[in-house]
């Protein structure tokens, strides 16, 4: 198995670790933490340091390293996190539960966590750092771009296009063929039936624009 590093400790590494557990493809030598405790442990894996240890793990070989901090609304720490890590030369797998289902002629991009009972519908493209949460569904030829974040159990149904930065809401259902654009921050529970304009929060059923996003 390659090894990994893995950067956040908190609630959305605990169901990457799962995941990444599940595929037996890596082995975690263990996370960075902001407020780094000496001797903590999350789910076994030892917290290693604060992100200036990331030198050294990578000059001791490991240089695979995943961000297992999530975002809700506001990718700006996993992108920051994201240029961090390419600066310093690390590849980022994307992590793909062993319970996913993958379609066919399916484009991912790098650092990409597709939870538990995920489905990817054939002819998708997901961007690099997407995270497709536990349960949502992406229908056929779907395009989900950069550091854009599919809620638990959200819905996107076929030809949906989703711009980068952007929060589906658990349990949200997107109609078939919606453009949604960058930054936007869509409610939970919504139901999405026309297209969503750049940089808006929106939520409800009908989804409904209710400010802009900062
Ligand atoms: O710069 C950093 C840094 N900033 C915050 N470097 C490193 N290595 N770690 C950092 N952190 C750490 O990430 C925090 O100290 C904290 O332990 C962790 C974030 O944990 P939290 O539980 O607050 O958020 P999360 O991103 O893991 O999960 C959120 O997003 C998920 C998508 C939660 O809202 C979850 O409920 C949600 N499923």
């Amino acid at each position: 198995m390659e090894k990994i590093v893995l950067i956040g400790a908190g609630g959305h590494a605990l169901g990457v670790i799962d995941s990444i557990q599940s595929c037996q493809k890596f082995e975690i030598v263990g996370i960075t933490e902001l407020d780094y405790v000496a001797g903590k442990k999350v789910l076994g894996y030892g917290i290693i340091g604060n992100d200036d240890v990331l030198k050294s793990v990578f000059d001791s070989g490991v240089k695979n390293a995943f961000i297992a901090v999530g975002s809700i609304g506001n990718p700006s720490l996993r992108i920051k996190l994201y240029y961090m890590l390419k600066r310093q030369g690390f590849a980022l797998p994307a992590i793909i539960d062993h319970s996913s289902n993958i379609g066919s002629d399916i484009l991912l991009g790098e650092g990409i966590y597709a939870g538990k009972n995920t489905v990817i519908n054939a002819g998708s493209t997901i961007g690099d750092m997407a995270i497709i949460n536990t349960g949502a569904i992406l229908e056929h030829g779907c395009c989900i771009e950069e550091f854009t974040h599919i809620g638990p159990g959200a819905v996107i149904c076929g030809n949906v296009k989703i711009g980068a930065r952007t929060h589906i809401g658990a349990n949200s259902t997107v109609i078939q063929g919606v453009t949604i654009g960058d930054n936007c921050l869509i409610g939970a529970g919504s139901v999405v039936a026309g297209d969503v304009a750049s940089k808006v929060v929106a939520y409800g059923n009908p989804c409904k624009r209710v400010r802009n996003n900062a």
